[in-house]
């Protein structure tokens, strides 16, 4: 097979940005939003699928270099000039671009990608721990999980191709832990398979630098224990970890950028007929399976239910609207957005045809990215299709609204969403007992 050209930057020539704006510039016409689809798209995909992996070209480092074209570089798949990548928002959870080690030099923390012309590693500190986080209005509030750096999911972590990485994990739970990369190309000793690739794991109270290395391509990811995974994970250690390009075509261009991963609780509260005024707070975490029934009684996006989400996502008409999902759950997840086309563009890192879809169904471990051309103002919800998990523990929101595994999109200058959404179903506080 011929082998594929690299996109890595550290072989081509830095290409010329523009300053980045305020906003995204609005995109005319996308690649699949211009029908016919251009052949370029389709000559890519194919000739990318033919190719074979060669050997790496990033900088030497402590981890072995796995650089590899294996994967299809989404910014190679456009067409138009090359513009910034607009930078992932993950509604409710933080971003965290780590720390620029480069030598010589101190650390820098930048949301900028390393120069490429330096030795540089970006370095991302994650502690595990266990702690409260209000995940729902109802019929549970704040319940004990875990997560990385106060957060399920942890945060979302960014870097750029090409980019060495690192993760330096602490462990502040009472058990031994490790974290695994999920989708990228990292040396067998940066994989954190307790037992199997890291035989030890990381004990309570102890700090494991793992080796680094350059993922093999951009996309969206993620990261998670790989230590007890029907405790660890269904707990809530996970997080999404996107690799974005340096640029790219402005034909794949995006002005916005949300990031959501998909989780699934079973607040040991909330099944165990306890009196209502005792549910709602401090639901202690009891996993993998509540009741015998395979229903986990809370689901949500980004570590919250629809009506604990604090608030819809506001969008402009003439945006074109990115969603990367992660699903860090158990079960698989019908995503489905209201009045508009969701195209599916790329799955698991690599591009895809894109492919108009109604309801995409993402696998546990699955990360797919659809777009949507923001062109029927409203109000309108993202959701997963499962009826179960579109209520919190089977009880549906306000007025019967659907919380859950939810997220509304709400375009500025249309009617606001009813503030009673976010709330206990339209109470503005909670029930006595
Ligand atoms: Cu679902």
């Amino acid at each position: 097979m011929t082998p594929c050209r690299s996109s890595s930057p550290e072989r081509t020539s830095a290409p010329r940005l523009p300053s980045p704006p305020q906003r995204s510039p609005r995109v005319r016409s996308m690649q699949w939003w211009s029908p016919p689809l251009p052949v370029v798209l389709m000559a890519v995909v194919l000739v990318a699928a033919g190719c074979s992996s060669s050997a790496g070209t990033g900088a030497p480092g402590s981890g072995g270099d796995v650089q590899s074209t294996t994967g299809v570089a989404y910014e190679s798949t456009g067409t138009g000039p090359m513009v910034k990548p607009t930078i992932p928002q993950t509604p409710s959870v933080p971003s965290d671009f780590g720390q620029l080690q480069c030598s010589p030099g101190a650390p820098l923390k930048t949301a900028d990608p390393a120069p490429t012309k330096r030795s540089c590693t970006r370095v991302f500190h994650l502690t595990a721990s266990a702690f409260e986080q209000k995940i729902a209005n109802f019929p549970v509030q704040d319940v004990m999980v875990w997560g990385y750096n106060n957060s399920t999911p942890g945060p979302t972590l960014i870097s750029y191709a090409g980019e060495r990485v690192q993760i330096v994990l602490t462990d502040n739970l009472p058990v031994p832990t490790t974290v695994h990369p999920h989708g990228l190309h990292q040396p067998n000793t940066a994989d954190g398979v307790a037992g199997i690739s890291q035989p030890d794991p990381v004990m309570p109270g102890q700090t494991h630098t793992y080796p680094s290395f350059v993922p093999g391509h951009t996309g969206t990811f993620a990261y998670h224990s790989h230590t007890d995974g029907p405790v660890q994970e269904l707990r809530g250690l996970d997080g999404a970890w996107i690799v974005l390009p340096r640029a790219e075509h402005s034909s794949v261009h995006v002005n916005d950028d949300y990031m959501m991963t998909l989780q699934q609780f079973n607040p040991e509260a909330v099944m165990s007929g306890m009196p209502v005024a005792n549910k709602l707070v401090n639901g202690t975490l009891d996993v993998p399976f509540p009741g015998g029934t395979g229903d986990f009684p809370l689901s949500t996006v980004n570590g919250r239910t629809g009506d604990a989400s604090g608030g819809p996502i506001t969008i402009h008409k003439g945006d074109v609207v990115r969603i990367r999902i992660y699903n860090a759950s158990q079960n698989s997840h019908s995503m489905h957005l209201h009045g508009h086309d969701e195209v599916l563009v790329a799955k698991n890192g690599h591009a895809v045809p894109p492919v108009r879809e109604t309801t995409q169904d993402v696998a546990p471990g699955d990360f797919f990215t659809i777009d949507f051309k923001a062109d029927n103002p409203g109000n309108w919800i993202f959701h997963c299709h499962f009826p179960h998990h579109t209520a919190n523990a089977k009880e549906s929101g306000y007025n019967g609204a659907p919380v859950g595994m939810t997220r509304i999109f709400h375009y500025a200058g249309s009617a606001p969403v009813p503030v009673q959404y976010f709330t206990y179903q339209g109470q503005s506080s909670m029930p006595a007992p």
